[in-house]
């Protein structure tokens, strides 16, 4: 079941048929440890309607509302290597190995809800940074007790360049107006997700494509539980978390996004998540 968060309200989406649920505050509706189940009782009460179909299509909003966007690091080898390379010169290589191999994830406050930007809207590079890259990410939906009940897709934005500079500037470098997207929807589900399933990266400029990747999950080096405990700690999210898993594609160094870019990241299962530079 995929749930969709719209100007007209929430959208279900179950086996190609599309259903508007009942009025209810997005905060509350998905900050629920039996998300799953309470959507499949309430789907079995409610015709499918044409019209919910035409609000996930035109009256889409980001599935986000005050949850916080927090974001794993250096989780898939690809990421690890290509910021030893990018920050060679910095003598920031070591920090980078080290946090890969550590018991302790690196996390990262990325955006609160408010900031982040949603499916078809536009996402925008840092004025001072000279280097860029969108990372694709699997994007856990967790409750405030700490349960994975969902997934999105998410864009981490990253300034290559100002994260090459100094590993300190990390803030700086994922932090900024624009730097997030989430979306088109949640995929609402009990079950783990298929190890083998697939993030697909595609970067379009004047319609040609001048990136294409993609990588299993199966590839990430750490447990999504392990990365929830570590992050409800010591930090209590009243309205539940996004966090994102960290990206296993990391396009080389003669790449970086421009102005007018259309990025596109589809995760199997999940959907596509379409932004363009603004
Ligand atoms: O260590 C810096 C950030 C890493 C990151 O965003 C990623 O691996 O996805
Ligand atoms: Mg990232």
């Amino acid at each position: 079941m995929k749930l969709y968060n719209t100007l007209d309200g929430l959208v279900a989406e179950n086996e190609g048929k599309f259903f508007a649920l009942p009025e209810a505050s997005w905060d509350e509706f998905i900050n629920d440890d039996k998300l799953a189940s309470k959507l499949n009782s309430l789907l079995k009460s409610l015709p499918p309607s044409d019209e919910a179909k035409r609000s996930t299509e035109e009256r889409l909003k980001a599935p986000v509302g005050q949850q916080e966007i927090w974001a794993s690091g250096v989780t898939y080898y690809n990421s690890k290597l290509g910021r030893q390379e990018e920050s060679k010169d910095s003598g920031g290589g070591t920090f980078y190995e080290m946090v890969y191999n550590a018991k302790r994830p690196e996390l990262f406050m990325k955006a609160t809800g408010h900031r982040a930007v949603g499916h078809g809207a536009q996402v925008r590079i840092r004025k001072d940074s000279t280097w860029d890259v969108p990372e694709p990410e699997l994007t856990l939906v967790i409750t405030k007790s700490g349960k994975i009940v969902g997934y999105t897709v998410g864009n981490d934005m990253s300034s290559r360049s100002i994260e090459g500079e100094n590993p300190l500037y990390l803030p700086q470098a994922k932090v900024y107006d624009g730097c997030a997207a989430v979306g088109p929807c949640i995929l609402v589900t009990d079950e783990p997700l298929a190890t083998d399933t697939t993030i697909s990266l595609k970067i379009e400029r004047e319609e040609k494509v001048v990136f294409e990747n993609s990588i299993e999950i199966s590839q990430i080096k750490r447990k999504f539980t392990d990365l929830v405990e570590y992050l409800y700690r010591e930090y209590s999210f009243p309205h539940g978390s996004l966090l994102m898993t960290g990206t296993g594609i990391v396009p080389d160094h003669t790449f970086t996004l421009r102005s007018g870019d259309k990025i596109s990241i589809e995760i199997q299962g999940i959907g596509t998540l379409e932004n363009t530079v603004a």
